[in-house]
């Protein structure tokens, strides 16, 4: 059993996507992070950095297994089932690190920022707004250019770097993108969104 402290974000929903995908059973905490429950001491013990997802995993040799960092996370979860969306394959296990390591220092920040900027009612910042936009566009022509010749990002497999890119992209309207300027990524992001798990994973807590 897995305990899953989350919110719903693209960070959260990466891990509710990867355990609805395995069919693993967990119980959902919700971490309100808009009324800082993410600084609350109970969460902290599991989450020191004070944010969302985390996991506890009860069953793990030796007991009770706390862990924060979203790519941290996919990575456990595909290494304790064996699972396929971590290949074993030594190229295609690269390829998938690779990838996950794009979205966990390149596409996760910089949308981030530029939902901060674009999104932020109280000051507009025009340089940031302008930055952390373009910045967005050119993280899609790497990925529309990759995905041209790849299914997937690891290659001809569906693997834990898609599972880490989709809620992401599933922002789109957030970070201004028009998905039909970049065909592939829209081909990608639509077969992608035709699967249960994510369909299931994205409504974790909640849908927005
Ligand atoms: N690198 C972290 C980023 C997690 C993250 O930024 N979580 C956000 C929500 S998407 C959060 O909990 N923010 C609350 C805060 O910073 O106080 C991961 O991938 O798990």
């Amino acid at each position: 059993m897995i305990d899953l402290y989350t919110w719903g974000t693209p960070n959260g929903r990466k891990v509710s996507i990867m355990l609805e995908e395995l069919g693993i059973e967990y119980t959902v905490h919700e971490i309100h992070i808009g009324k800082d429950e993410q600084h609350e001491p109970a969460f902290l013990a599991i989450s020191p950095n004070n944010k969302i997802p985390a996991i506890v995993d009860q069953d793990a040799p030796g007991g009770p297994l706390n862990l924060f960092e979203s790519g941290a996370i996919l990575v456990y979860l595909a290494e304790k089932t064996a699972s396929p969306l971590l290949p074993t394959d030594v190229r295609k296990r690269a390829a998938t690190f690779q990838w996950l390591m794009f979205q966990m220092g390149g596409v996760g920040p910089m949308f981030g920022q530029a939902h901060h900027f674009l999104r932020n009612p109280k000051e507009v910042v025009p340089y940031g707004q302008k930055r952390y936009h373009s910045e967005t566009q050119r993280l899609y022509s790497v990925m529309d250019d990759h995905l041209e010749t790849n299914a997937y990002f690891a290659g001809d497999d569906y693997t834990i770097a898609d599972i880490a890119v989709y809620p992401w992209v599933a922002r789109y309207e957030w970070h201004q993108t028009d998905l039909g300027e970049f065909e592939n990524v829209n081909r990608w992001f639509k077969e992608l969104s035709a699967r249960p798990a994510v369909e299931k994973g994205m409504a974790v807590p909640f849908l927005n």
